[in-house]
């Protein structure tokens, strides 16, 4: 028995979510199940290849909807789930009962162990720890700046290593781990303190770069992080770093674009007075609520400063 398991890879809830799935599968249905894993990422083209469903059961979890016959089992609960319309009615057609949504839930990992119990009887009460810190990784339900920055507990180590590492082979490694072993074993393990170390003094050097060039006026951080290469630095940083301030706008050079990024604090001990998808949009750009970006071309650097300029003037009223 091959159950072949598709995931969100590089992210620790869709981690977690696979190592729960084959708990549950294992515990509930196929006691002598061998597990296989891929690791998915989100893409331009965004189809399935069909040679992915090869086991005696498929499952995607914390991932996108497929219609492909073979798919036996399905959890996410991603706003955006469906890739087109007649996906979203084939899973309405489904009468399985394996293939759940429910996009009110903060992780997938969390989603899965309240269906596993709810409906099929089945609990791992030794993997609670790993359930409580999905959701709070992928809900970003951090209590404070200090939790989501300076990475103390072991579920915030192994994000670093599982986001940020090339390749898959870790991230399956350590969803065998996470089935059976606590989390704080888990980034003891020679394999991870490795990739660990250099990722981690990388994420130090940000924090430095950040200090040194970002300043604070009237709850509003700004810092240009042109000649950096540093996409994807943490983006709790300036709420560390400023924790009475209560948005921030980056611009950050890159070869492939010039990106101004806008956010706001979520520890903020005020109450957010502008939408930074709105503002975002009138510069061809986009987000949520309380967290927007605009992307202009690379090299289009006094562009982007200007734009900033102006959005920290309209954030700073
Ligand atoms: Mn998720």
């Amino acid at each position: 028995m091959l159950v072949r398991v598709l995931y969100h890879d590089h992210c620790f809830d869709g981690a977690a979510s696979a190592a729960f799935f084959s708990r549950f599968i294992a515990g509930a249905f196929h006691p002598d199940a061998e597990f296989r894993y891929t690791g998915m990422a989100h893409r331009a083209d965004q189809t399935f290849d069909p040679a992915l469903f090869d086991g005696d059961e498929n499952a995607i979890v914390d991932f996108k909807y497929s219609s492909d016959p073979r798919l036996t089992w399905w959890f996410d609960h991603h706003q955006s789930a469906f890739l087109n319309a007649l996906d979203a009615a084939h899973f309405r057609r489904d009468t399985s009962g394996h293939k759940l949504y429910d996009p009110s839930f903060k992780s997938c990992a969390s989603f899965i162990a309240t269906a596993a119990r709810e409906r099929f009887g089945f609990c791992a009460p030794d993997l609670e720890d790993l359930v409580y810190w999905s959701r709070i990784i992928d809900g970003a339900q951090y209590p404070d700046a200090k939790t989501a920055v300076e990475l103390g507990a072991p579920a915030m180590k192994l994000t670093l290593v599982i986001e940020a590492t090339k390749g898959s082979g870790i991230v399956q490694q350590i969803i065998s781990w996470m089935q059976h072993r606590k989390l704080d074993e888990i980034v003891l393990e020679p394999e991870v303190t490795e990739l660990y170390a250099p990722l981690y003094r990388r994420h130090l050097e940000n924090q430095r770069v950040i200090r040194e060039r970002a300043g604070e006026d009237r709850g509003v951080v700004f810092f240009d992080l042109d000649g950096c290469d540093m996409e994807g630095y943490n983006k709790f940083i300036p709420y560390y770093l400023f924790p009475d301030s209560v948005y921030t706008v980056s611009v950050s050079p890159s070869t492939f674009r010039t990106k101004i990024s806008v956010g706001s604090n979520p520890w903020a001990k005020v109450e957010l007075k502008h939408n930074l998808a709105s503002i975002c949009e009138r510069y061809g750009g986009g987000g949520h609520a309380r967290v927007g970006a605009i992307s202009l071309a690379p090299g289009a650097l006094d562009q982007a400063r200007a734009i900033a300029r102006e959005i920290v003037a309209e954030l700073r009223n």
